[in-house]
């Protein structure tokens, strides 16, 4: 298959990037081609996703891709497409919007959440479906939503892929964060829709990463340049799970730290754990590449860091990253910390001011200077990335030689540290690029350019990067680990 480059778009809760990738004998060699920002936006009356917009960083990204592509005389293979998880878009027969997706971080849904767990029990949707409890699951979501008549939900990635071939499908890792799906069977969990009042076919049909879902449309084709044969291929289209494939891991026994946005956090199963135990724990079984159970806690992440960059922005000039998080490293270790998965967390604005009160409540005091806050964002991620650690070992039964953080949080070297640190471990960083990375060779083994399951997709990544090895201080010992908070409902 030589000339055929595969296409991702990766689009993240705060940037997204077109990224073409090639296979080489040293390993997958990648391009970014293209990269524009993203967040939730405050846009009628409610906060949302401009996916408008995002289709149109998609289309001049493959427009981009397909030019670089031709530069080397190669050929745009596939597309595949991931984004965050868990939103929407609802659209009717005619293939109209209904109203631009709402974002996770709305709160509209914290009205509804009772009513979901009368006609389910908790217990129940955890039992048979495997979802940690968010306030943001789909199915609290949809409970939101005034009408689901005449519209099917497509998931983001499935709905972008919907604009790019006119197909409708739900891409099934995607699909394991809507608590809708079986956690043992991974297909649809129908008994639970009729007690939600949800149609069967609210959602289209599942497919698996790695199928075709179609083929450009005439008017895609000619606005990107690109053949109208060019196949959209599923992938791991939950972001965090063609990160996790995408983990350069050389033996079996490691954690994972996807450290974006969010942090999500684990190990990789062969089956889900549906326990009580593992519910009060509220670790989740996502579906991962190739059947996979991705067996983690999806806890705070970056947003606590984005959010008080951009506060400090609006009040005055833009803080220099680099020196900010200098200035926090050199701050003594023992510093306040707050939970990074408190709920009060979610929602945007005024991040500076209610981490200062967060730690006010723990009887602590957090100066108000930013190096002293970044100081307790990254103690904070640190402790609750070994904690969770420490809960899927117990819950699991296993040990993690080696705990690899992939994602933007891999770039930051305080952050590293402090991790190893915490949970007593080696801790490799990087790619920071894994999502795509994943995404890339999950296209090119449906393709036919290589083959082999996870292990050995990940000896492809783990043969073109070198991590950055971060030795712990201080050897593990799970007594030093903070107990976990009880945070479910
Ligand atoms: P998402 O996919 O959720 O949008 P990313 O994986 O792109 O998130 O990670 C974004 C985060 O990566 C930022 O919030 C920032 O904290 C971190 N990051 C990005 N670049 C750097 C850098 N050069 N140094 C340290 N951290 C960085
Ligand atoms: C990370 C992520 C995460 C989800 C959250 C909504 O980008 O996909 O895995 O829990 O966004």
């Amino acid at each position: 298959n030589h000339g055929r480059v595969y296409a991702a778009i990766d689009i993240g809760a705060s940037s997204g990037r077109v990224i073409l990738g090639k296979l080489t004998d040293a390993g997958p060699d990648l391009t970014t081609v293209h990269r524009f920002p993203n967040g939730v936006q405050f846009l009628g009356g409610a906060l949302r996703w401009d996916v408008e917009a995002l289709l149109a960083e998609v289309l001049t990204g493959l427009r981009l891709a397909g030019e670089a592509a031709a530069r080397t005389g190669d050929t745009v293979a596939s597309i595949g497409i991931d984004t965050w998880a868990v939103d929407y878009g609802l659209v009717d027969d005619a293939g109209t919007l209904r109203h631009l997706p709402f974002s996770y971080r709305d709160g509209r849904t914290d009205a509804v959440v009772d009513t979901v767990h009368r006609a389910v029990p908790p217990e129940r949707l955890y039992a048979r479906t495997g979802l940690q409890f968010l306030p943001f699951n789909t199915v609290y979501q949809l409970a939101a939503e005034r009408s689901l008549d005449g519209v099917q939900a497509l998931l983001i990635p499935d709905l972008l892929a919907y604009r790019l071939t006119g197909e409708r499908r739900t891409e099934a890792t995607n699909a394991s964060t809507t608590g809708l799906l079986d956690a043992a069977t991974g297909t649809w969990a129908v008994d639970l829709f009729g007690p939600l009042g949800l149609a069967p076919d609210l959602f289209p049909p599942l497919v698996e990463p790695g199928a075709v879902i179609g083929r450009l449309l005439p008017g895609i084709a000619r606005a990107t340049g690109l053949a109208e044969a060019t196949a959209v291929v599923a992938v791991g289209s939950h972001d965090t799970a063609s990160a996790v494939a995408a983990v350069p891991a050389t033996s079996a026994s490691f954690a994972y730290i996807s450290s974006g946005t969010w942090s999500l956090v684990g190990v990789e199963l062969d089956a889900p754990i549906l326990t009580e135990e593992s519910r009060a724990a509220n670790f989740t079984n996502e579906r991962g590449v190739d059947g996979t159970i991705r067996y983690l806690r999806n806890t705070g992440g970056l947003w606590l860091l984005q959010e008080c960059l951009r506060e400090w922005s609006i009040e005055g000039p833009a803080p220099d990253f680099a020196a900010l998080l200098a200035d926090a490293a050199a701050l003594p270790a023992g510093g306040p910390t707050i939970n990074p998965d408190d709920s009060s967390f979610i929602a945007p604005d005024s991040m500076p001011g209610r981490l200062v009160s967060a730690v006010a409540r723990t009887g602590s005091v957090l100066p108000g200077e930013p190096a002293a806050i970044v100081r307790c964002i990254l103690d904070s991620l640190a402790v609750g990335y070994a904690r969770t650690i420490a809960d899927a070992e117990r819950l699991t039964g296993t040990t993690a030689e080696v705990i690899h953080i992939v994602g933007g949080g891999s770039q930051n070297a305080l952050l590293c540290r402090l991790t190893a640190d915490a949970a007593g471990r080696r801790v490799l960083a990087g790619p920071v690029e894994a999502t795509a990375l994943g995404n890339i060779l999950v296209q090119a083994r449906a393709d036919g350019s290589l083959d082999g399951g996870l292990p050995e997709l990940r000896q492809l990544v783990a043969a073109g990067v070198t991590p950055v090895l971060y030795e712990p201080s201080r050897p593990y010992s799970l007594s030093t680990v903070p107990a976990v908070e009880r945070i479910i409902q």
